[in-house]
């Protein structure tokens, strides 16, 4: 990107090289061959399936270079208007099948591999997930990269290279075990490190002021630098000879910073205080549930927002004399929060750095940035104590301090002196341990806020953000979520997708997921149903062996596959689910053998991590594992109900589950979940949806009618009388018998569970917070309706079809159409096919 070779020159090579490797079997395999030999050192007679691997992937690398370099040149020399999606996730998993897939080489890849000796779906899984995420916002940012790829928008990620991703979780007597993710431990052949492209990051230290001509010139002296290196992850879109970046920053040591430290004389504590820098990015917070206050969490995102915006600025200025065109040359999105701090860091490097003024930098950097919240939870929006945002990032202190002021003079001019409206608004919350408010810091400085569902986008104005949707309505969007259909379509359910390409006659669906409607016409043929059906079986078969793999329990393959995998959360209620389970088998044993016969089987599957400070919801991955043994070898139950946990759910996993599964809930309380994405997955798949009117699930309903999901429970506006009555009200006595169960030891660990009874049985103030109580009979009530929609084969199947033909809209191009369209006004720019 940053080549200093002569244009001339570079117009001479392009010419020179004006022609691609060629993409036919023999060359294919020359080049895997030629890696094996030379990339990776090994024979060329003999190489295992993990060399395999290696070498395949370099050889799809050298294809991604070439597409990623030209596009880059082509947006240099275009200038168009670029956006930037800044987050401190991006949870991409594997890069092989994706690349080949969207470069439209795959069967050329599988044949030249078979010739070789090697198959290809084996070599695929021989790739580390690249784990840079915990949930759906990382996983979000990896789709929307796809997504701009495909659509030719000229857009970057930036991140973080953490070297450990999220933990692996492995159960031991089944409770939870956290292992380090040592992805990078063989080599990453997707990345491209940068070593001219590095950039100094500061922190701690002080503020120096000095008077020039009139002018106040602050300098940061920091106490403490570090080096971020970039890291270029080629990103290409389907169907298209564009190829975007995702530049992720790793943190190294500065020369400078070394050179103090070791004049001291002390140089086996400046060797070592060298390897703090590294400590930088070496980790992924885990947790997505509460915000922590921990300095290195703030250090790493000053890192990635102080590199990034640097890197920007100078990309800008290489071209551009001035800032007149900034506004028009660039857009920032910021993935929460979490990149906010990039706010003051873009000011300061405007005026301490670049030497603008006050007002031209507020302009400027009002103009570009907008941001996505992702949560409703109060426990997740993050606040800054004050005395660490000073000491750590003591001239952003500053300029927080003197937006907040201008923001409060503002409020002033509009409501006078209501001191209790400005306390409740202003960027820092007074109290014992000031604090720095994130989300009003970013509310005050973008020009938008979007929430991701429309529920969602309407809760924010009534609760969260309602003072400030009061005096910046305008400000206010919604841009529901959407995934990949071709990571979470295309590519992980291939024979799905070959017989709706043949059932459409076209593959355009897979740019144009509207198309899907297409299919409803389909859905009462009973050959195309047949079809349908058997595409279903042979995924829940391959399922069924990894569950085996994985757990030792086998699972009949006529059982309904009833899933849930996700994070652990109250909010997401898992406890339901289990607690459901149990009634089940409490019916089960106390049914007659007669009665046992017309029941439906069922294999039950939960799986998800726990943020390793979670304390219940570790508890309840143990209790999903205590129940499962009970239930799972209970020999008068067999195959009527078996219950799984499903051990470090990734995204890997997820492409073998959703494509298997058959009934999926998304059960949260109602307003809780922002959105959900893997709801949008499973219906795409095939999958009906057992949910409530929350998140997504609100818009899916609309888009493949509720007659084909099975929706239950509270509704958002009857949520707070629910709450407020919990203590008083009944609730259905099956959830009173399934927590005696518990209680009792029929599923062992009594004790241990005690605090989950506690937590939902609502005998004391403020329990039972997310209502299972009170959503249980409904929610039973939608368990019977999937059973007896379930042995009436033709309507399940009419309804899966209906589901997948209703998904259009989820497509996470159209959520990037909007963003693109809304907030950031880009337009495609694609290069020229070579
Ligand atoms: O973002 C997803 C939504 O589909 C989900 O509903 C929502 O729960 C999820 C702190 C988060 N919200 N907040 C987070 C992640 C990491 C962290 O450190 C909070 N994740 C979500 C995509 O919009």
């Amino acid at each position: 990107e940053d080549d200093t070779i002569g244009k001339q020159r570079s117009e001479h090579l392009y010419n020179l090289l004006n022609t691609y490797i060629p993409n036919d079997v023999l060359s294919i395999q020359e080049s895997i061959v030629n890696h094996v030999e030379y990339t990776i050192a090994r024979s060329r007679y003999r190489f295992d399936d993990s060399e395999a691997y290696q070498a395949t992937a370099h050889s799809v690398r050298d294809r991604l270079i070439e597409s990623w370099n030209d596009t880059q040149r082509f947006y240099r020399e275009e200038d168009p208007k670029r956006v930037y999606y800044i987050s401190m996730e991006f949870l991409t998993g594997r890069t092989l099948l994706n690349s080949i897939y969207n470069l439209g080489i795959k069967d050329a890849y599988q044949e030249a591999l078979l010739e070789l000796g090697y198959n290809l779906e084996t070599i695929v899984a021989k790739e580390r997930d690249a784990a840079l995420g915990n949930g759906g916002l990382g996983r979000l940012a990896a789709c929307f990269l796809d997504s701009m790829a495909t659509l030719d928008l000229p857009a970057w990620g930036y991140g973080i290279r953490y070297q450990y991703g999220m933990f692996r979780q492995t159960l031991v007597e089944g409770f939870q075990r956290e292992a380090p993710d040592y992805w990078l431990n063989f080599g990453n052949p997707w990345e491209i490190m940068r070593p001219n492209v590095t950039y100094t990051i500061k922190f701690y230290g002080h503020v120096s002021v000095n008077e020039d001509k009139g002018r106040t010139n602050f300098t940061w002296n920091a106490g403490e630098e570090v080096e971020a290196v970039a890291y270029d992850n080629p990103i290409p879109g389907w169907d298209t000879p564009n190829v975007n970046n995702l530049r992720l920053w790793s943190a190294l040591p500065t020369r400078e910073f070394d050179l103090e430290s070791f004049n001291t004389g002390d140089y086996i504590s400046a060797i070592l205080s060298k390897q703090r820098a590294e400590t930088l990015s070496a980790v992924l917070y885990p947790d997505d549930r509460t915000y922590q206050g921990k300095e290195l969490r703030l250090k790493q995102q000053h890192f990635l927002v102080s590199a990034t915006l640097q890197d920007i600025l100078r990309r800008y200025r290489s071209t551009h004399d001035d800032f007149d065109q900034f506004a028009d040359k660039v857009a920032l999105q910021l993935n929460d929060t979490h990149p906010t701090i990039g706010i003051p860091e873009m000011m300061r490097l405007l005026m301490d750095v670049y030497g603008l003024g006050w007002t031209k930098s507020w302009e400027i950097t009002t103009k570009v940035y907008a941001f996505t919240n992702h949560t409703v939870l109060p426990e997740a929006l993050e606040k800054w104590p004050v005395e660490l945002v000073e000491s750590l990032l003591p001239r952003h202190m500053q300029i927080i301090y003197d937006i907040n002021w201008r923001f409060l003079q503002e409020l002033r001019g509009l409501f006078g002196e209501d001191y209790a409206r400005m306390a409740k608004m202003s960027i820092i919350e007074e109290g014992d341990r000031k604090s720095v408010r994130m989300a009003h810091l970013a509310l005050v400085a973008c020009h938008t806020v979007n929430g991701v569902a429309a529920i969602h986008s309407e809760l924010i104005k009534e609760t969260i953000f309602k003072d400030f949707y009061a005096i910046m309505p305008q400000k206010f969007q919604n841009k529901t979520n959407g995934v990949t259909q071709r990571r979470w379509l295309a590519f992980c359910n291939p024979e799905l997708s070959k017989l709706i390409t043949e059932t459409l006659g076209t593959e355009a669906w897979i740019k144009q997921l509207d198309l899907l409607s297409g299919l409803r016409e389909h859905a009462d043929d009973p050959e195309f149903q047949a079809r349908w059906k058997a595409i279903k079986k042979a995924n829940k078969a391959k399922l069924a062996e990894t569950i085996l793999d994985l757990t030792g329990v086998k699972v009949s393959e006529d059982a309904l596959f009833d899933i849930q995998v996700k994070r652990i959360h109250e909010y997401k209620r898992q406890l339901l689910n289990i607690l459901s389970v149990i009634t089940r088998y409490d019916e089960i044993k106390k049914a007659s053998p007669e009665e046992r016969k017309n029941m439906v089987p069922r294999v039950v599957v939960i799986g998800g991590k726990a943020a390793p400070g979670y304390d219940l919801a570790k508890r309840i991955i143990k209790l999903v594992n205590a129940v499962g043994d009970k239930v799972n070898n209970d020999p008068e139950v067999g195959d009527l109900l078996k219950l799984i946990f499903l051990p470090d759910y990734n995204v890997s996993l997820a492409e073998r589950i959703i494509p298997a599964s058959e009934l999926s809930q998304h059960i949260s309380t109602a307003g809780t979940e922002a959105s959900g994405t893997s709801n949008m997955k499973f219906a795409m798949n095939g999958c009906l949806i057992l949910g409530t009117m929350d998140g997504a699930n609100v818009e899916i309903a609309e888009e493949i009618g509720e007659e084909n999901m099975f929706i239950f429970g509270a509704r958002t506006h009857e949520i707070n009388a629910l709450r407020a009555a919990r203590q008083t009200s009944s609730v259905d006595p099956r959830f009173h018998a399934a927590l005696k169960m518990l209680r009792d030891g029929e599923f062992g660990w009594a004790d241990f569970f005690e605090p989950i009874i506690k937590a939902v049985e609502g005998t004391t103030p403020g329990s039972d917070f997310y209502l299972l109580g009170p959503d249980y009979a409904s929610y039973l009530e939608a368990q019977q309706r999937v059973t007896d929609t379930y042995v009436q084969t033709d309507k399940w199947t009419k309804m899966s079809i209906l589901s997948v033909a209703g998904s259009g809209k989820f497509s996470s191009d159209r959520t990037i159409e909007e963003y693109a369209r809304d907030i950031w006004k880009v337009k495609p720019c694609r290069q020229p096919a070579p």
